[in-house]
């Protein structure tokens, strides 16, 4: 449970040294201010939800011609995906070639048929967070909701049992626990967009605050 204050940590966020080694990035594929790390450290704010696969549900909703409302299997019949891809946290870290699998992004919105009028994206988690994206992200060919990493079910402290991942972009901007995609034809802010961190997050031009 995070005793932290998200005001505090965000101010701490934008003072923050960057950590960075002249040896951090032999490959060129580490973002500026960004340093290597092999470990996945978890960042929550709030309680861990733990949701039985039974109960799990996840809804798509708002401007879609077919709202649907999936249960674990139902979920688990769709095409998956299996993607290796390097992952950047606005604290700093970046973490290169890490295993994923999950649903296309793509395969959901095939379901659910967005409206011509959606243009942006919520994602929403079990505990109340959300994070906003234009639709055209969304479809990017590595974006997934994602169920297993490393060959493995996703741990429940990563977001398990299943996460939004858009690898493109500063984490914060896959939803742990996700439970819901919300189509909506204007733009509204998720948690940490309303707390100061950039709208959109791209880790290659620094678009950490807003
Ligand atoms: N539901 C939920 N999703 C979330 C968060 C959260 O607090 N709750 N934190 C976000 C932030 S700020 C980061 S950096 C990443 C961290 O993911 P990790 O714990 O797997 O490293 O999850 C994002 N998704
Ligand atoms: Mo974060």
């Amino acid at each position: 449970m995070a005793n932290w204050n998200p005001i505090e940590r965000v101010a701490n966020l934008r003072n923050a040294k960057p950590k960075r080694k002249a040896d951090d990035d032999p490959f060129g594929r580490i973002p500026p201010g960004q340093y290597l790390t092999t470990k996945f450290p978890v960042l929550t704010y709030g309680e861990t939800p733990i949701v039985n696969l039974e109960d799990w549900r996840f809804r798509v909703w708002g401007l879609v011609e077919n709202p649907v409302e999936l249960n674990w299997q139902e979920f688990r019949a769709l095409p998956t995906k299996e993607i290796i891809c390097d992952l950047h946290c606005v604290t700093r870290w970046s973490q290169l070639g890490m295993r994923w699998e999950g649903v296309p992004f793509s395969e959901i919105a095939k379901l659910a048929q967005p409206k011509r009028e959606a243009k942006f994206v919520m994602q929403h988690g079990y505990g109340g967070y959300t994070t906003n994206l234009p639709i055209e992200e969304m479809y990017e060919d590595d974006v997934l909701v994602a169920f297993n990493y490393d060959g493995k079910p996703l741990p429940t402290d990563h977001g398990g049992p299943v996460r939004m991942l858009v690898p493109k972009l500063y984490l914060w901007k896959s939803a742990k626990w996700l439970n819901g995609l919300e189509f909506m034809s204007k733009d509204k802010r998720g948690f940490w967009e309303n707390y100061g961190y950039h709208n959109h997050g791209d880790p290659w031009s620094e678009e950490r605050f807003g």
